[in-house]
């Protein structure tokens, strides 16, 4: 390898998610091979982070890729390096942005799309219309599940973990009376309940035919989790906030992972999301890649057993005004589908706002 650099952009959301974020930020790293190959990775995070992650690339990895064979086997090695700067978050997010981009050299290098080096296993993915939406009123929530059904989407998840259940009741209710009885609705309470009050409103939800629930729980606590697993027969949908195939390992053990939602940033890259898919696969639990439909979807398309792709409201990087190109990855009438050229397929606008962070 002859260069890496990474850059941060901030790109502003359309209408802010609640908790104040108003952004998602990415940080586009670019690495040039002596063969003069250039692969495109990135790393993304609603609020926090971006900055820190483009100094790790910068200030840490670029030294020592350089060099260096630009091969994405080099991950161990890479994680190892980095120890002392901790072993997940931050570190993995890093990971994920160099990890990306030597895939992309990859596929580049054997002239193939990412989809056809990974191995295709489906010419398309069901995807489900998916919005942060738990501070929306009733009638703007209404209006997007309506706009999602207009576009095609059978399935469709909705934010509950509101301070009364009667809200989260009230509004599973009305979006329930939008779908009518065909079309599937799932919930996601990102960590917002302890186990009484999950209890308690998947009870109050279940009649109007909820799927499954993601996050009802905080992330990390396991016995919470198989204390909930004896009050409801909902399915759980969990991983956005798991970062190792141990941890995914951990929770599937214990019989309280229906669905993985990995998310490819933060587990730290294409390497290690792999390695997660085919331990779930392996144990019969079948993967939702989360957000990042136009990575996440082309995984999708090679993953050994997936359930669907998250069609985030507003919030692709096409949306977002991220790509100089379309990628090639699209979602029509809630099926995904991607043809992309060789690599991944995306390529940052160069016109994007950087990051107003004071240590550059
Ligand atoms: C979510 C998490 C982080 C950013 C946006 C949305 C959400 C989801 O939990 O699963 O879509
Ligand atoms: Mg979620």
């Amino acid at each position: 390898m002859v260069e890496v650099v990474a850059r941060a952009f901030r790109l502003p959301l359309r209408r802010a998610w609640d908790g104040g974020v108003d952004r998602n930020d990415i940080v586009v790293v670019r690495l040039r091979t002596d063969a003069g190959v250039v692969g495109t990775g990135f790393s993304w995070t609603p609020l926090i982070g971006a900055g820190a992650v483009e100094s790790l690339v910068n200030a840490d990895l670029a030294p020592v890729l350089v060099g260096g064979a630009a091969h994405p086997s080099r991950w161990e090695e890479l994680r190892w390096y980095l120890r002392e700067a901790g072993t997940t978050g931050l570190t993995l997010m890093a990971l994920a942005g160099v990890d990306i981009a030597l895939w992309d050299v990859r596929a580049k290098a054997a002239g193939l799309p990412l989809v056809d080096l990974l191995g295709r296993r489906r010419d398309r993915v069901a995807a489900y219309g998916s919005g942060v939406n738990l501070d929306y009123p009733v009638e703007d929530l209404t209006e997007q599940v309506s706009s999602w059904v207009e576009a095609g989407h059978r399935t469709v998840k909705i934010k509950v973990g509101s301070a009364e259940v009667g809200r989260d009741v009230e509004r599973v209710g009305a979006v329930r009376r939008v779908l009518g009885e065909e079309r599937s609705l799932m919930v996601d309470a990102n960590q917002r309940w302890d186990v009484p009050t999950a209890a308690e409103a998947l009870d109050r939800l279940d009649e109007y035919g909820v799927h499954s629930v993601e996050e009802p729980l905080p992330a990390q606590d396991l016995a919470a989790h198989e204390r909930l697993r004896g009050r409801t027969r909902l399915p759980f949908a969990l991983g956005e906030n798991l970062r190792t195939v141990e941890e995914f390992e951990r929770f599937v053990e214990a019989g309280v992972c229906d669905v993985a939602q990995p998310n490819v940033v933060r587990v730290g890259g294409i390497t290690p999301f792999l390695r997660i898919a085919e331990v779930m696969a392996r144990r019969g639990v079948p993967v939702a890649p989360h957000l990042l439909p136009e990575l996440s979807g082309q995984l999708a398309l090679c993953l050994p057993r997936v359930a669907m792709v998250e069609d985030i409201d507003h919030a692709s990087f096409e949306a977002l005004g991220a790509l100089a190109d379309p990628s090639g990855v699209r979602i029509e009438r809630g099926w995904l589908r991607a043809g992309t050229g060789p690599g991944h397929g995306l390529s940052f606008a160069d016109d994007l706002t950087p990051l107003p962070w004071h240590g550059r």
